[in-house]
């Protein structure tokens, strides 16, 4: 029984760590109009985002600025793993803007869905 409860163990262990870092990741699309002073304006490009990754507290307003000759979505996750599931705002247009609430602690992948591989591995971490 002692010896069944030792080969458990490390699994048991490995498996609550990976839940204390894997929260709830939750987040709002929010219209830019309501937002006066985001936490970090996010530049879209042809074909990346600048900066690639940024760094926020909780309950912060990320904002995309689409500054390319092509329209761009912002996606949660990628193109192979769980596109959308957490946000995904609509096509932003030359110039279009979108604001994104992240509420929860976590890591949260995107990319653009349309240009899927060659416009994806950013993130923003939520502290
Ligand atoms: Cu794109």
């Amino acid at each position: 029984m002692t010896s069944r409860i030792a080969v458990l163990l490390p699994f048991m262990l490995l498996a609550f760590a990976n839940c204390a870092h894997t929260g709830e990741l939750k987040t709002e699309v929010v219209s830019c109009a309501s937002v006066e002073n985001p936490a970090v304006e996010v530049l879209v490009k042809d074909y990346t985002f600048e900066p690639l990754e940024i760094t926020v507290p909780a309950g912060s307003v990320v904002k995309w600025v689409n500054k390319g000759p092509t329209s761009h979505m912002v996606t949660s996750g990628a193109p192979d793993a769980s596109p959308g599931a957490v946000f995904g705002t609509p096509f932003l247009a030359i110039g279009g803007t979108a604001c994104v609430k992240f509420v929860n602690p976590g890591t949260y992948d995107y990319f653009c869905r349309p240009h899927g591989n060659a416009m994806k591995g950013a993130k923003v971490v939520v502290e």
